[in-house]
């Protein structure tokens, strides 16, 4: 079973502008072939499946254990797109939506996404930058450890290239954050796939890596996240349960040499994480209504019964 924590899974700094465009862009990290929804389909699927789970733990607990991860990610990309699209934080739902015959969402319909806005209110869903949905097609789930392992550690490849691509396509700090501390976590994961291959099969699929060939010192918002050892940490985000990953996930195993240095460890639990950022209301796109005191007033009274 999951348990949800009302938090990102990184600090995100607010969006300098409203900029739908740049939301688009990021939504290929989402609902892209090899975004968010993928990972976390392919390894959500895959843990389900699983067979031998009690006799393969280690390789088990590796697949559940970043199935969870990747929800985080789906919700990490999800909330950096929303901001894009909406801008920087501010009090506009203080009032009603005022006078809205004079076209006030005039440039609304030359966006790019412009579902986006006129179905999903500035919001986000699993489509990728073309606004083509997310789909089934993209999850692979044979039963073989080794070819489910071998398109993992694909998919995440895949995934680090479509980063660095949407990454060279931001100007925003949102969506570059957003970039950053996702390449650092989706090397992390390539690297535990080629580990647990090479623990099966004796081939040091590891030297592949980094691919793209580029290392992340090349990339200022992945700095911060490799000085406090990221890179080398795989998270269980449960209280208890799948610590044997750190067979495979440490035992003696070294960060990648183009990375700052030190021993992989599994930490229990998840990460700090950082705060989940208002998506202001704007009572003229009807968010959450034209006139939404009464419903402030409503809730702020059943907030006050629940304490
Ligand atoms: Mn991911």
């Amino acid at each position: 079973m999951f348990m949800r924590v009302d938090k990102l899974q990184a600090e995100l700094p607010a969006p300098k502008r409203k900029d739908p465009n740049a939301a688009a862009a990021l939504q290929e990290l989402l609902g892209g072939k090899y975004g968010e929804m993928s990972t976390l389909g392919n390894y959500m699927f895959q843990s389900f499946n699983f067979r031998s789970k009690s006799k393969l733990r280690p390789f088990y607990s590796l697949v559940a254990a970043i199935t969870a991860e990747e929800l985080g990610h789906v919700e990490l990309v999800s909330n950096g797109v929303a901001m894009l699209a909406n801008g920087p934080d501010n009090d506009g739902d203080a009032k009603d939506g005022g006078d809205i015959s004079k076209a006030p969402f005039e440039d609304m319909k030359d966006i790019r996404l412009a579902a986006a806005f006129l179905s999903n209110g500035g919001g986000v869903t699993p489509v990728n930058s073309n606004g083509a949905s997310w789909n089934n097609d993209f999850i692979t789930t044979t039963g073989n450890v080794v070819v489910d392992l071998l398109h993992n550690f694909h998919l995440e490849c895949g995934a680090r290239l479509h980063k660095l691509r949407v990454y060279e396509t931001l100007t925003d700090p949102t969506g570059r954050e957003v970039c950053g501390y996702l390449l650092v976590r989706g090397s992390v994961h390539a690297h535990a796939y080629a580990l647990a291959l090479k623990k099966i099969t004796g081939v040091e699929i590891e030297k592949f890596l980094p691919t793209p060939n580029i290392n992340l010192d090349k990339i200022p918002e992945c700095q911060k996240y490799l000085q406090e050892g990221s890179h080398r940490r795989l998270y269980t985000f449960s209280p208890g349960d799948y610590t044997e990953m750190a067979g495979i996930w440490g035992n003696g195993e070294m960060a990648l040499p183009g990375d700052p240095p030190g021993e992989l460890s599994v930490v229990e639990g998840m990460p700090e994480g950082g705060k989940i950022h208002q998506l202001t209301g704007v009572p003229s796109a009807f968010t959450p209504d034209y006139a939404p005191q009464e419903m402030f007033e409503i809730a702020e009274k059943l907030t006050k019964k629940a304490r």
